[in-house]
């Protein structure tokens, strides 16, 4: 065993009562009230799978380190702590970067921990090790979307390192720190008592009363404001204060992708969705208002419709207030009038209190347009809820879906039809129950986000809505279901295609070259249910629509993991909004 290097004065404790540093390590993650860790074994990691075996812990093993990665984010998002992944050096790393890229864009807060060389060996090129243009550079591969990379380089160092791991992933906008640590470190010995410091409380920041005030009453005096709710009023569990401020003064409520839950799907002050995949009620506000108070978002292109005033948002001349926990985010890309740095929930609690007794300017008929538009929008697809169809309508298994599971049951989507389909259509009523990648839009999240969706909540409902694209780009998450004894249901939205992507070539293009599934020229369908099937989990062809409520139904009480297979056909979601992209595609010879 190699000695390692750690400074004089912590050898003198280390002498006193040393312990190796995994066992140390694994207790330190309890006491932080880690309760699973999702990862991949590789030999750089099994002296902390050792202490994990031993602890209260549990480890959920996947067979693909995004997998991991995916269900560590599912795990954060379903209970505002911080997710926590382990895997193996290089290919592991790699392999779980997009998990972790995608927790990023959504701000999502994870702990990385990862394996490496062993810390004698950098320079040498030892096996596995990452090191074109650096000795052990692998830490290097995650620094675009880590809020902090650390390379462990002395035991001593791992204590102070990890409490700032778990600081940094949750402080300010949360998000991933990867802790790369080598394989001799975990070995090491380290003074009994060597983690000793925990991640601060924090008091998240707030308004102060005046500026509570003035943005209250810019609110009540105007003629079309609109609160704008992000992924922030979420994540920050501020609904019930936006609803407060919302009521209060009879402002209608528009969201992002990432918002949508903010307030129950039959309020009648809710607009719905903006942007390219947006209603045409929540653009027409929004680009109308006089004043947008926008919380936790980043106002991204999608929901902005690349942010061209004829479609979603003419700023000016609308007023932006913009309240976000990242300074980074405001002005970005509107002129903005205010900007205030705030955690969400402790702003909209403040305007809401301030709200309370200040009486808004009449706003007439209100809630009458908005019920008007969204019952406008939805007369173009409603009688599909109902479609005997087959292969089926998307609207008719979103509704057979919405049926069958109950409000607070979760909806973990993935990217295709499903994401853009119950954004836009589908009744969420409880906050957080819906589950989606919105900054990194990685095709594969869902099927594995719902695993850890599920551990953290096992007595609610927990369905992976997914194309045949996205559930096939790794469906060893049945394994890892059947494993973990999770019973989450996959409802494939089997279109033989990938399908978004298809039809916007066929619009531009004239036809689906790379994106269909086909083989010898014909339709490609794969037997997803038969495939769960040869897993030991339970698989699901449908056959008929009618079948399809049952077979969710069914599959709820089962209590095993069910992949539904339902066929369908591929047509494009409704596109209210705009997408700049669609002005870029030139067709030639
Ligand atoms: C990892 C990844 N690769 C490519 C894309 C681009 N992309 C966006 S939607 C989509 C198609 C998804 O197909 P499917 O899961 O079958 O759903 P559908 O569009 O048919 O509803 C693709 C390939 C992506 N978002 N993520």
């Amino acid at each position: 065993m190699h000695t390692i290097d750690t400074p004089a004065d912590s050898r003198q404790t280390d002498a006193a009562s040393p312990r190796i540093a995994a066992y140390q390590l694994t207790d330190y993650l309890e006491r932080l009230g880690v309760e699973v860790i999702f990862g991949l074994c590789g030999h750089t990691v099994i002296a902390l799978l050792d202490a994990l075996k031993q602890s209260r812990i549990r480890f959920v093993s996947v067979r693909h380190e995004q997998i991991a990665a995916h269900a560590a984010d599912g795990y954060a998002r379903a209970t505002g702590k911080p997710g926590v992944v382990l895997t193996h050096l290089g290919p592991g790393l790699t392999n779980a970067a997009t998990g972790v890229a995608n927790a990023a864009l959504d701000s999502i807060p994870l702990v990385v921990i990862a394996g490496d060389v062993q810390s004698y060996f950098h320079g040498r090129h030892p096996h596995q090790e990452v090191n074109l243009h650096q000795d052990a550079d692998q830490f290097q591969i995650y620094r675009p979307f880590c809020k902090r990379v650390y390379r462990v380089d002395r035991a001593a160092d791992l204590p102070r390192i990890f409490e700032r791991a778990f600081h940094l992933a949750q402080s300010g906008r949360p998000g991933p720190v990867l802790v790369d640590v080598p394989m001799d470190v975990f070995s090491a010995d380290l003074p009994a008592d060597a983690f000793q410091r925990t991640p601060p409380p924090i008091a998240r920041p707030s308004l102060d009363d005046e500026t509570a005030a003035r943005i209250v009453a810019e609110l009540a005096e105007a003629e079309r404001p609109v609160l704008y709710a992000g992924g922030g009023v979420l994540s920050g569990r501020a609904t019930a204060d936006l609803a407060a401020l919302a009521e209060a003064l009879d402002v209608p409520v528009a969201h992002s992708l990432m918002g949508k839950g903010c307030l129950p799907d039959g309020h009648p002050l809710l607009l719905g969705q903006t942007g390219f995949w947006g209603t045409p009620i929540a653009n027409d506000s929004c680009r109308h208002a006089d004043l947008i108070v926008a919380v936790g978002t980043r106002l991204a292109e999608a929901n902005s419709s690349s942010w061209d005033e004829r479609f979603t948002f003419a700023i000016p001349p609308t007023r932006l207030i913009h309240i976000d926990a990242d300074a980074n985010e405001i002005g970005r890309n509107y002129q903005t009038a205010l900007g205030v740095v705030a955690d969400a929930r402790a702003a909209l609690g403040a305007l809401a209190a301030a709200a309370s007794h200040v009486r808004p300017r009449p706003r007439g008929s209100l809630r009458e347009a908005i019920g008007r538009g969204r019952r406008a929008f939805a007369a173009n697809w409603d009688r599909e809820w109902t479609s005997g169809q087959f292969p089926m309508r998307p609207e008719r298994i979103l509704a057979e879906l919405r049926r069958a599971v109950p409000d607070d049951g979760f909806i973990v989507t993935d990217v295709g039809w499903n994401k853009n389909g119950v954004a836009q259509q589908f009744p969420i009523n409880v906050p957080g129950t819906f589950i989606t990648p919105s900054g990194l839009a990685t095709m594969g999240f869902g099927p594995a986000a719902v695993l850890g969706v599920k551990l953290a909540w096992p007595n609610r409902a927990a369905v992976s809505l997914v194309g045949d694209g996205g559930f096939s780009a790794n469906p060893s998450v049945i394994a890892t279901a059947m494993e973990a004894d999770l019973p989450v249901i996959w409802l494939v939205m089997d279109n033989a295609a990938f399908g978004t992507i298809a039809g916007l070539e066929s619009m531009h293009y004239g036809s689906g070259f790379g994106c269909l599934f086909e083989r010898h020229g014909q339709p490609y369908r794969a037997d997803y249910a038969a495939m769960a099937r040869a897993f030991g989990a339970r698989g699901v062809a449908i056959e008929r629509a009618d079948d399809l409520g049952p077979a969710i139904r069914e599959a709820l009480a089962s209590n095993l993991p069910t992949v539904i297979q339902a066929p369908m056909e591929n047509v494009p979601t409704p596109t209210p909004g705009h997408w700049d992209i669609n002005d870029v595609y030139r067709r030639g010879a």
